[in-house]
């Protein structure tokens, strides 16, 4: 394998950026490290790379004293040995570390006035109770905690000890902690209710009665003579498309420099897609919900909840997987062995048509290239697909599944916030928005967004069917512009377009974001929540190309005032017009509760689709080999219908 810059920084790298930051600014055991990552190159960098040549390894590092709560943000260069840069950062609050969560239990489930509370409620074993650490939006932080590093605990109580952890809740009862002097701040015991009858298990044997089926055969997914992909290092390579995987402790996987041959050279389509921010909203005010909204990406950080995947149920067939490196809150290094999955899939049918008067059918089957990873956030798992297709389309699909979080009421009728899901337990309605950063890049880095849409036009002499539909193209200019909504009525789509390069009818090449899974806000803009998180307000924003710009709802998001994210960047109101663009597009799930996602969720699932517009000339997958060949080509004898 040969070192690229874009590879995520290892073991040794992860070791020698605390080491360094230890020896020249003292950050002891008092300090924690809240990330670790590479520094990614410039795009200059990487387009200019040669195989072989020197590479500067950068580390950003941030960090906090525990002691006094300053957070610090270095560039580290390993190359160099040194710190390039230490900046102070006064009022933030880093992302939550694995580390606090572990410790503010450890912390809890010892304080006599914690387990005065649970007994109150009759729940005397601790070791069937599981307690729970969510971060905090910094307006809904009492004025007494302000500046201080503050988690927000729910209790939860276990039937048995495997019962499933989420299945009870302890409301009216919520601990407040500081988490840098672990310190329990404040006992919330608001009501009392008695918990009703819930059926909450989901492994078989805790089910009441249930007969596990047995009536399934076999299904194996062989590719005897191997995978059709080559992985070396971090380069994947499958049929014509080529990219680079990476992985960092907030986004997870990361995907880079995707292209796709064509006529002898690769064409780029894509530096760089992730998943930036996730916002889950819980649209339930009362006391046991309203501070519940979580940062998945920005608090907890998809990469530290990526979890191991097991060869036969996570992912089936001939599967390459590689490892991630991160590290804990002292800078230790670990490894999560198979965090990304890379398979093939078969995907039915490509193409097909069947001519009718010849009697000859041609079909292809489809096969995609898969790149996944699963990540689990406290109660819910997020399983990520980004799949490439032979077509030249790149599918990003999100599937949610866990345990949703449940309440329970007191009177008969449940709150009108949820869905009633057990005897009186009802589950909060709430949103996942995950807003995907996509840096496009359509056969180079100048391109230009536009807004496609349908219009019918009116009946009239040139028209007197009333079937006259065109499309409206309009170029984004602005980045006020560039705040763009999904409209039904108008099947209102995205080109990122390269106004510098045509196909060979003389249009245009681009890519059309294709916006399925889009989901409103929904909410007052005036609501703290909302203030934070403004990037749900819109389906799409376009942004200029920055280095620095990647969070779309700011850098700290742990307790965030205020947004500094797309909102502060967007103010600008910076040209959009044929330049290197990035997107950010907001989807995801709006999550009305049901019956049947109770006590574990089948997968919810949602997706967004990039999809070539005129980059190419004709179907690019018209050259993809029948398989098998007899099967696939073939003499149709057409037995009923027109024939
Ligand atoms: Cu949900």
């Amino acid at each position: 394998m040969s070192a690229h810059p874009l590879d995520p920084l290892s073991t040794e790298e992860f070791r020698q950026a605390a080491a360094i930051l230890r020896r020249d600014q003292g950050t002891g055991d008092r300090w924690r490290l809240a990330s670790i990552e590479l520094r990614e190159p410039s795009k200059r960098t990487v387009r200019e790379f040669e195989p072989g040549a020197p590479i500067i390894r950068e580390a950003l590092v941030v960090c906090w004293n525990r002691d006094d709560g300053q957070a610090f943000k270095a560039v580290v260069s390993l190359t160099e040995d040194r710190v390039l840069s230490w900046e102070h950062q006064p009022g933030e609050q880093p992302n939550l570390t694995v580390d606090e969560w572990h410790e503010a239990d450890h912390v809890l489930r010892e304080d006599p006035r914690v387990i005065d509370a649970l007994s109150r409620r009759g729940i005397t074993d601790m070791s069937l109770t599981f307690l729970d650490t969510w971060g905090y939006r910094g307006a809904l932080i009492p004025e007494k905690y302000q500046g201080r590093r503050i988690g927000w605990v729910d209790a939860w109580h276990r039937e048995t000890a495997e019962g499933n952890p989420y299945a009870h809740p302890v409301n009216g009862l919520h601990f407040v902690v500081d988490l840098n002097s672990m310190e329990l701040l404040e006992v919330e015991d608001s009501f009392v209710v008695e918990p009703p009858s819930v059926m909450g298990e989901y492994m078989p044997h805790l089910v009441p009665g249930l007969q596990v089926r047995d009536d399934l055969k076999p299904l194996e997914i062989m590719q005897p003579e191997g995978v059709s992909f080559a992985l070396d290092g971090y380069l994947l390579r499958w049929q014509k498309w080529s990219m680079r995987l990476g992985f960092n402790y907030r986004e997870g996987p990361t995907i880079h420099c995707v292209g796709y041959e064509d006529g002898g050279r690769v064409r780029p389509i894509a530096h760089r897609l992730s998943f930036a921010e996730m916002v889950v909203p819980y649209r339930d005010p009362s006391v046991d919900h309203y501070r519940r909204t979580a940062y998945d990406v920005g608090e907890w950080g998809l990469g530290f909840m990526t979890t191991s995947l097991e060869l036969g149920c996570d992912c089936l067939g001939e599967i390459v997987y590689v490892d991630a490196v991160l590290h804990d809150s002292r800078g230790e290094p670990f490894t999560i062995h198979n965090a990304i999955c890379i398979h093939e899939e078969d995907n039915a049918v490509l193409w097909k048509h069947i001519d009718v008067p010849a009697e000859r059918a041609e079909v292809r089957r489809a096969r995609r290239l898969v790149v996944s990873a699963h990540l689990t956030v406290a109660n819910y798992e997020y399983l990520v697909y980004w799949r490439f297709y032979q077509d030249g389309s790149i599918e990003c699909e999100v599937r949610a599944s866990g345990i949703m979080v449940a309440t329970h009421f007191a009177d008969s009728e449940p709150p009108p916030y949820g869905t009633l899901i057990d005897h009186r337990t009802y589950a909060p309605f709430h949103q996942h928005f995950i807003v995907a950063r996509l840096d496009m890049d359509v056969d180079g880095e100048n391109n230009t967004v536009i807004m496609s849409e349908s219009e019918p036009l009116p009946t009239g002499p040139d028209n007197p069917h009333g079937l006259a539909m065109v499309q409206r193209n309009v170029p984004l200019r602005t980045e006020a512009e560039g705040k763009q909504d999904y409209s039904w009525a108008t099947q209102r789509s995205w080109k990122v377009e390269n106004p510098n390069r045509w196909n060979a009818l003389g249009t245009s090449v681009a890519y059309k974001l294709v916006p399925t899974g889009a989901i409103p806000a929904l909410m007052d803009e005036r609501s703290p929540v909302f203030q934070v998180a403004q990037v749900i307000g819109h389906t799409l924003w376009v942004t200029p190309y920055d280095r620095d710009e990647r969070w779309p709802c700011g850098e700290f998001v742990n307790q965030n005032r205020t947004d500094n994210g797309l909102p502060r960047w967007t103010s600008a109101n910076r040209p959009i017009e044929n330049t290197d663009v990035v997107l950010w597009y907001v989807f995801g799930i709006h999550h009305i509760t049901r019956v049947e996602d109770w006590p574990i969720m089948p997968v919810d699932t949602v997706s967004f689709w990039l999809k070539p517009f005129g980059f190419f000339d004709r179907n690019p997958a018209i050259d993809v080999a029948p398989s098998p060949p007899a099967a696939c080509q073939q003499e149709h004898h057409v037995t009923g219908g027109i024939g």
